[in-house]
């Protein structure tokens, strides 16, 4: 980077108003998008997929982020490898597609043949002074967090992630994610910046207006409400939230679920943060009759009503663990203007479609809903292009989870930016 772009970056940090929509230039300009691709996204551990994307030996997954591509394998002994989806004679993309099944990982422009550990099998005509050994695959740092997998493209990946996992291990776990299936995935491309997309996911200050399917009653409260302007209904309503997560959290916790917010989602460079929250008093999953949509419950889970226990992650996704399935969403930055979110619904892998469920009625409410954000984001984007748009102030109240996410986003460019 140029001094003097990385000079303009500082001035735009320096200029930013905490409690505000950030500046134009941070959702629209192309120099700020190259660095969040390369002081976020190519530094800090990204959601990308999850074990089932590989449930076998030979499986592989594929993800692009800007100019990389990242291909994550099942070895022989079950273990997961990521690499750089590069071949190391000329360059040419290994598996140009999302996913694939193989025994050896051949190139198909000169044949090239890497084992699923990486090591090169196996090149023709090469003479007998070269090196098999010094042209492997280039690894790249994977974690599989209960199943939810991260990459990390950078060399020296942040070493917090060790204190997420060991925070979040025990809330995820009992889902059994490794042992699940994908019964859907949905890639939605939305007309907005990334940073669109996540200060959407951080609030519910939208959801009243825009969400019907997603008036899994009461789901609002958990996001805050403003007291001040509350009426009667309202405070008995949230009164009425508030009993419910100390009254099923008890419960929850005394079964072995965590359940209790956790929240680092601006005072660590791995953000996160996680709360199990009820659905209504009876509703047992996300679903629009909130009755769970599978049959098969989740590892050894018995209990159908556990709530949705939420994992947020800065920079890049969310995800909605229930008894019987779990949404995951991954954000992708495909340029300034478009995001991709990778939408995944995962149950039980013994269980069967059209049987165990019915697959319009797992994803029905974010299917919806994932809509109905494109088109927010859209919105949103489209009015910060305007030369009239200035930063404008978040809700004290329900919009608090979108400015720590700009807090950690500032801060990690800024970080990102001194020497
Ligand atoms: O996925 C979610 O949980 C967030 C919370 C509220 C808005 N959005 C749908
Ligand atoms: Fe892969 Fe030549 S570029 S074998
Ligand atoms: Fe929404």
């Amino acid at each position: 980077m140029a001094a003097w772009e990385c000079q303009r970056l500082q001035s735009l940090i320096a200029a930013r108003r905490p409690g505000h929509s950030l500046a134009a230039p941070f959702y629209t300009a192309a120099d700020v998008f190259a660095a969040d691709l390369d002081l976020i996204f190519g530094r800090h551990w990204i959601q990308v997929g999850v074990e089932p994307d590989v449930p076998e030996p030979g499986d592989a997954y594929t993800v692009d982020i800007g100019p990389w591509s990242v291909l994550i394998v099942r070895d022989d002994d079950m273990g997961i490898r990521a690499f750089h989806n590069v071949c190391r004679h000329r360059g040419a993309r290994l598996v140009d597609s999302e996913k694939a099944t193989v025994g050896n990982l051949v190139c198909r422009y000169h044949q090239w043949t890497y084992g699923l550990d990486g090591r090169l099998l196996f090149a023709e005509h090469m003479g007998k002074d070269f090196d098999r050994a010094c042209h492997g695959l280039k690894p790249v740092h994977l974690r599989s967090l209960a199943g939810l997998l991260f990459i990390c493209l950078a060399d020296e990946p942040p070493a917090d992630f060790d204190a997420v996992a060991r925070v979040m291990t025990p809330y995820l776990a009992p889902h059994d994610l490794a042992n699940c299936k994908i019964a859907c995935q949905s890639d939605l491309i939305e007309k907005g910046n990334w940073k669109l997309t996540m200060e959407n996911n951080r609030e519910c200050y939208h959801c009243a207006g825009n969400h019907p399917e997603l008036t899994i009653p009461l789901f609002a409260y958990g996001f805050g409400f403003s007291p001040e302007e509350a009426d009667e209904t309202d405070l008995l309503q949230a009164a009425r939230y508030d009993r419910m997560v100390c009254d099923l959290g008890a419960r929850w916790e005394a079964g072995g679920l965590p359940s209790r917010v956790v929240e680092h989602l601006d005072d660590m460079v791995t953000g996160f943060r996680t709360q199990r929250l009820p659905i209504d008093g009876s509703g047992q999953s996300q679903t629009l009759d909130t009755r769970v949509a599978s049959r098969r419950l989740l590892g050894r889970l018995t209990d159908p009503q556990l709530g949705g226990l939420s994992f947020w992650t800065q920079p890049n996704s969310w995800h909605h663990f229930m008894s019987d399935h779990i949404v995951t969403f991954s954000v992708i930055p495909l340029d300034a203007d478009n995001t991709l979110v990778r939408t995944k619904w995962l149950v039980h892998r013994d269980a069967v479609e059209g049987v165990d469920y019915d697959l319009d009625n797992l994803t029905g409410v974010w299917q919806a809903t994932n809509r109905q954000d494109a088109d927010l984001v859209e919105l949103a984007h489209a009015g910060v292009r305007s030369p009239a748009y200035e930063p404008g102030p978040y809700s004290p109240f329900t919009e608090g989870l979108v400015d720590q996410f700009c807090n950690w986003y500032v801060s990690r460019l800024a970080a990102g930016l001194t020497p």
